[in-house]
C-alpha cells in the first residue's frame, strides 16, 4: 500500500504535477435549453467542470456522492473515457466491471494515470443510464511538446466544444414509460426515448421552447484555433460544421492523426476530434451547426442545435446568414477511413492473421420474442454481475475466475493480436462501440478497407454493419485488466449491448502488471451491497 502510494508520488514528481479536484455530485434544477428539470450534476454544473492536466501529470478526483433525488440513480461511479489505466484498472470507473458503485453519502478517490497519453477525453457516470441525467464533462491532457503545435495558435478551455443530447425527463422516468408503452420492445426496436434537444457547451433549444441564447465561441481574426470537439451524448449523433470555415482534423479520440481537411464531421456518442479553424474570414458572426440525428428510425427528426463563432469587434448578435443544415454544398464530408495516425501507424499483426478473432454479431431481441427487451451480442444479453469482474478475478483461486453466461466475459491472453469483427444484420447507421483499456486500429470501417498499413486509431468506432463490410478492429493485449466493450448509446448499453474482455487474468493477480486496489476500493462492495434496492 505504502509502496503503491510512494511510487505514485515518485511518478508525479518525475513527470509532472499532481492535479487534485473535488467532484461533489448533487441533484439540482437546471434549464440548459430553457426547460427546467432536476438533473444530476458535478459541482452544480452541466457539463461538469473541465478537467485539464499536462502530459505526465497524475490526476486525483475525490468523488463525493450527495445524490438524493429518488427519480434518478443515487449510486454512482465515474469513468475516465479513453484513459487506458495500465496497472490501474481499479480506477477505470465502470460499475460492476472494475468496481462496485459508490453509495449515497459515500466518497471515493480516483487516481488516474494518463502517463504518456495526451489529447481530448471526457468523464461520465458509468452506472446504468446515469449520465443521461447529467454527470459528464470534458477531460483534456495538454502536450507542451505537441508535434502539431505549429498548426494552431490557440488551444485552451475556451476552445473546448462539448456536444450533448438532453432529455426533459430523467432516465428512470423514461425507462418506466417506455417499458410500459412498448412491452415487446423496450429500447430494442424502434421505440426508445428521443432526446428533446442538443446542447453545445451546455446550451441549446428545443422545438417550441424559448429562444435561449446560443453558446458563443470568440475568436480573433488571423488566429488559428484548435477546437476540441467532444461527443458526450447518450444517443444523438451530431454533424458538426462551421459556416464559411473548413476544418483540419488533427486528432481522433486522443490519438494524433495527420492533418485532414473537411467541411463537416460526424461526432457520435463517445467520440472526440480536434479540428483547426482558421479565423481568416471577414470579421462577422458565423453559425456553428451541429445537426443532431439518431440511429433510431422512430426519431422525431433533427433537432436545431447551433452556436455562434464570434469574431472580436463583430456585433454582439446572431449571424444573419441562414443556419447551416449539415454539409455545405460542394463541401468535403469526413470519411473515417481517410484518417492516418501521426505516430507509429500500422495495425498490430500487419496483414497477417490475428492470434484471436472474435466475431461479435449483434442485434435487438425484440419483434417476435414476447419477452424480448434486449440487445444481444452472439445471442447473449450482457447483464452486470453482482461481483465486479475485477474483484472476481482478484479473489479467484488457482483454477481461475468463473464467469456466468450473462456476464459475457471473454478471456484473452497477454501479448496477442486480437481482432474483433462487429457485425449486425441490421445494417444502417452506426452503433458507436467503445472499448475500455485500449485504443484500437480500425482495419476495416464502413467507409473502406481493409488497411493494415496506416488505419485510423481510436477508442469509439461506428459499426455500421453490412454483410460484406463489417467493422474490424485490432489491438495488442498489453494492458492486463477487465475491459468492457459496449455500445455508447446508453439505452442499448443498459439493454445488454456489451461484452467484457478479461485480459490476462493471471497477470492481473501477480507479476509486474498486477493490480492492487486500495482499502477504500475494497470497501465499496460491502457498503453498496447493504443498500436498500432502491438506492442501488
Ligand atoms: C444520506 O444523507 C441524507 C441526508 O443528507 C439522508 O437523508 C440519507 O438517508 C442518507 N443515506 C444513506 C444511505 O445513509
Ligand atoms: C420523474 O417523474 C416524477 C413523476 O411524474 C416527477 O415528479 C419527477 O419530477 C420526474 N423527475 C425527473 C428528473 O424527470
Ligand atoms: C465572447 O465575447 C463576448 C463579448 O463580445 C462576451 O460577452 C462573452 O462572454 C464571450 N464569450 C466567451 C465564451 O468567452
Ligand atoms: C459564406 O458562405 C456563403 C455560402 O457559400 C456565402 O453566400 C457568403 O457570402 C459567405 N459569407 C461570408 C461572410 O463570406
Ligand atoms: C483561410 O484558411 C483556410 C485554412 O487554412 C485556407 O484554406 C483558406 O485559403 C484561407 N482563406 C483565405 C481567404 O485566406
Ligand atoms: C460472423 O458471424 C456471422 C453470423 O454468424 C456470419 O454471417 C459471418 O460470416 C461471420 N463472419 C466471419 C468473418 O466469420
Ligand atoms: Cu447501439
Amino acid at each position: 500500500m505504502l509502496l503503491v502510494l510512494l511510487s505514485l508520488f515518485l511518478a508525479a514528481a518525475a513527470h509532472g504535477a499532481l492535479v487534485y479536484r473535488d467532484f461533489e455530485l448533487t441533484a439540482q434544477e437546471i434549464s440548459p435549453d430553457g426547460f427546467k428539470r432536476n438533473a444530476e450534476l458535478v459541482n452544480g454544473m452541466f457539463p461538469g467542470p473541465v478537467l485539464t492536466a499536462n502530459k505526465g501529470d497524475v490526476i486525483q478526483v475525490n468523488v463525493k456522492n450527495r445524490l438524493l433525488d429518488p427519480t434518478m440513480d443515487r449510486s454512482t461511479s465515474i469513468h475516465w473515457h479513453g484513459i487506458l489505466q495500465p496497472r490501474n484498472a481499479q480506477n477505470d470507473g465502470a460499475s460492476f466491471v472494475t468496481q462496485c458503485p459508490i453509495a449515497q453519502n459515500q466518497s471515493f478517490l480516483y487516481t488516474i494515470l494518463p502517463e504518456e497519453q495526451t489529447g481530448t477525453y471526457w468523464y461520465h457516470s458509468h452506472l446504468k443510464t446515469q449520465y443521461v441525467d447529467g454527470i459528464r464533462g470534458a477531460l483534456v491532457i495538454y502536450d507542451p511538446d505537441d508535434p502539431q503545435r505549429d498548426l494552431y495558435d490557440v488551444d485552451d478551455p475556451s476552445t473546448i466544444v462539448t456536444l450533448a443530447d438532453w432529455y426533459h425527463e430523467s432516465a428512470l422516468n423514461l425507462t418506466s414509460k417506455f417499458s410500459l408503452a412498448f412491452s415487446y420492445a423496450f429500447f430494442a426496436g424502434a421505440p426508445e426515448p428521443n432526446p428533446d434537444s442538443g446542447l453545445i457547451n451546455g446550451v441549446g433549444r428545443y422545438t417550441g421552447g424559448p429562444a435561449t441564447p446560443w453558446a458563443r465561441i470568440n475568436v480573433t481574426a488571423g488566429k488559428r484555433y484548435r477546437l476540441r470537439l467532444i461527443g458526450m451524448s447518450t444517443a444523438g449523433a451530431f454533424e458538426f460544421s462551421v459556416s464559411n470555415h473548413s476544418m483540419t482534423v488533427i486528432e481522433a479520440d486522443g490519438i494524433a492523426h495527420q492533418p485532414y481537411v473537411v467541411d463537416s464531421i460526424p461526432v457520435l456518442p463517445g467520440q472526440r476530434y480536434s479540428v483547426i479553424i482558421n479565423a481568416n474570414q471577414t470579421i462577422d458572426n458565423y453559425w456553428i451547426g451541429a445537426k443532431m440525428t439518431d440511429i433510431n428510425p422512430g426519431f422525431h427528426g433533427t433537432s436545431p442545435t447551433f452556436a455562434v463563432l464570434h469574431y472580436d469587434t463583430a456585433p454582439d448578435a446572431d449571424p444573419t446568414a441562414p443556419q447551416p443544415t449539415g454539409l455545405p454544398e460542394g463541401g468535403i464530408e469526413f470519411q473515417e477511413f481517410n484518417l492516418i495516425p501521426l505516430q507509429n501507424p500500422g495495425a498490430p499483426g500487419g496483414d497477417g492473421p490475428a492470434d484471436h478473432v472474435f466475431n461479435l454479431t449483434f442485434g435487438p431481441d425484440a419483434i417476435g420474442h414476447p419477452n424480448g427487451d434486449s440487445w444481444l451480442i452472439n445471442d447473449i444479453q450482457y447483464k452486470s454481475p453482482s461481483v465486479p469482474t475485477l474483484l472476481n478475478i482478484l479473489s479467484s483461486g488457482s483454477s481461475g475466475p468463473q464467469f456466468t453466461p450473462s456476464e459475457h466475459t471473454l478471456t484473452i491472453q497477454p501479448n496477442a493480436v486480437i481482432e474483433i469483427i462487429l457485425f449486425t444484420l441490421l445494417g444502417g447507421a452506426g452503433h458507436p462501440f467503445h472499448l475500455h483499456g485500449h485504443a484500437f486500429d480500425v482495419v476495416q470501417s464502413s467507409s473502406g478497407g481493409p488497411n493494415y498499413i496506416n488505419p485510423p486509431r481510436r477508442d469509439v468506432v461506428a459499426s455500421s454493419g453490412t454483410t460484406d463490410k463489417p467493422v474490424r478492429i485490432r489491438f495488442r493485449t498489453d494492458n492486463a485488466g477487465p475491459w468492457i466493450l459496449h455500445c455508447h448509446i446508453e439505452w442499448h448499453f443498459t439493454a445488454g449491448l456489451a461484452v467484457v474482455f478479461a485480459e490476462d487474468p493471471q497477470g492481473i493477480k501477480k507479476g509486474p502488471e498486477s493490480i492492487h486496489p486500495n482499502k477504500q476500493w475494497g470497501q465499496l462492495c460491502d457498503i453498496y451491497n447493504k443498500l436498500p434496492t432502491e438506492l442501488q
